[in-house]
């Protein structure tokens, strides 16, 4: 009944009766008026006026079952979606439920994590309650050298549904990173337990910065958060809902060919390493050059320039 006294209130934009909802509901005014009161202690902010009825006025930002699973139209991804209070990171929970046999499709999703991890043992700075920190469990067909391309697809899908859910203009930073107005608000790690031909389970990470106020000094100067850059708190829900609603249809086109051939154009389109200069930090020695777009297997296609030896180069891990 919860849900659907809820649902009553979104739809009205103006006040709906106490009676309306009793009639439309089959209920008592009791039973309404004790429900309104569980909502306004989970935080929803009601207006109850005397003749005119109950108006929403504000929704608080609940990362629950019914909030995501009313916006997720997926077949597979977040299904199941598993809430925890709190984790290590929900990478690692993930695979620790791979391998206990959670399926193909199973997110994970935490409000607290204590050990956020970026790539090269890096730390992701998770404070609670107010980042998306989630996590999907894949058990693909491909072969374990087209998982790297997971990252990718799940970048387009977080650009996609920052974009849908704020209209912020989110752009991706080749291979992990999502930037708004030139700072980081996402980063994703994908992580594989493989043999060499065949893939046990591959889990991709995602990171939002979604309505953090504020950022540890060491990160201050290049990260930000949705809320920061829209002067506004989002609903994490509605973004979670809407990455994995985008990376659901991204992924279908990744499978046609086990590769980014047909997802390369839009891909390019929100790249913001295109045309600019890079640095590549390559162990046997850096080198400079201009991004010009990926190929099919997601590699960064770099100009190289200054060294004498012109010409596009491909590179496949991103530093
Ligand atoms: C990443 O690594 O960007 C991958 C981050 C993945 C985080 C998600 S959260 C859910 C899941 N569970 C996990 O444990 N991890 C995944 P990398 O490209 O290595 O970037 C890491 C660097 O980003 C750090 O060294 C900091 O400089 C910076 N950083 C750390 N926390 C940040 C934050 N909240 N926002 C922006 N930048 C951050």
């Amino acid at each position: 009944m919860k849900a659907r006294i809820l649902q009553l209130l979104r739809e009205q934009e103006g006040y709906v009766s106490g009676q309306d909802i009793c009639r439309k509901l089959s209920v008592s005014r009791t039973a309404v008026w004790k429900v309104i009161g569980q909502l306004k202690e989970e935080g929803y902010v009601i207006e109850a006026v005397q003749n005119k009825g109950y108006r929403l006025l504000e929704v608080p930002d609940l990362v629950t079952e019914g909030e995501v699973a009313s916006r997720l139209h997926t077949g597979w991804a977040g299904h199941p979606t598993v809430f925890l209070e709190r984790t290590d990171s929900t990478n690692n929970e993930a695979k620790r439920m791979a391998e206990a046999g959670a399926s193909h499709g199973t997110l994970v999703v935490a409000e607290n994590q204590e050990a956020g991890k970026g790539r090269r043992g890096r730390s992701w700075s998770s404070p609670e309650k107010s980042g998306i920190w989630m996590t999907l469990i894949m058990k693909p067909e491909f072969p374990p050298s087209q998982a790297s391309m997971l990252t990718l697809v799940a970048a387009m899908a977080v650009a996609e549904g920052v974009r849908s859910v704020t209209g912020l203009e989110a752009g991706i930073k080749w291979p992990n990173d999502i930037v708004v107005n030139g700072k980081k608000i996402c980063g994703i790690l994908t992580e594989m337990s493989a043999e060499p031909d065949y893939i046990n389970h591959v889990v991709v990470g995602i990171g939002i910065n979604a309505n953090m106020e504020e950022f540890p000094p060491d990160i201050r100067e290049k990260a930000t958060s949705l809320s920061l850059e829209l002067g506004e708190k989002v609903s994490r829900a509605a973004v979670i809902a809407e990455v994995w609603n985008a990376f659901e249809l991204y992924y279908d086109k990744f499978l046609e060919n086990a590769d980014l051939s047909s997802l390369r154009e839009k891909y390019e389109a929100h790249l913001l390493n295109r045309g600019k200069e890079v640095c590549v930090l390559d162990p046997k020695g850096e080198w400079r050059g201009v991004a010009r777009g990926i190929d099919r297997n997601g590699r960064l296609l770099i100009e190289q320039t200054g060294s004498g030896d012109e010409g596009l180069r491909a590179v496949d891990s991103g530093e």
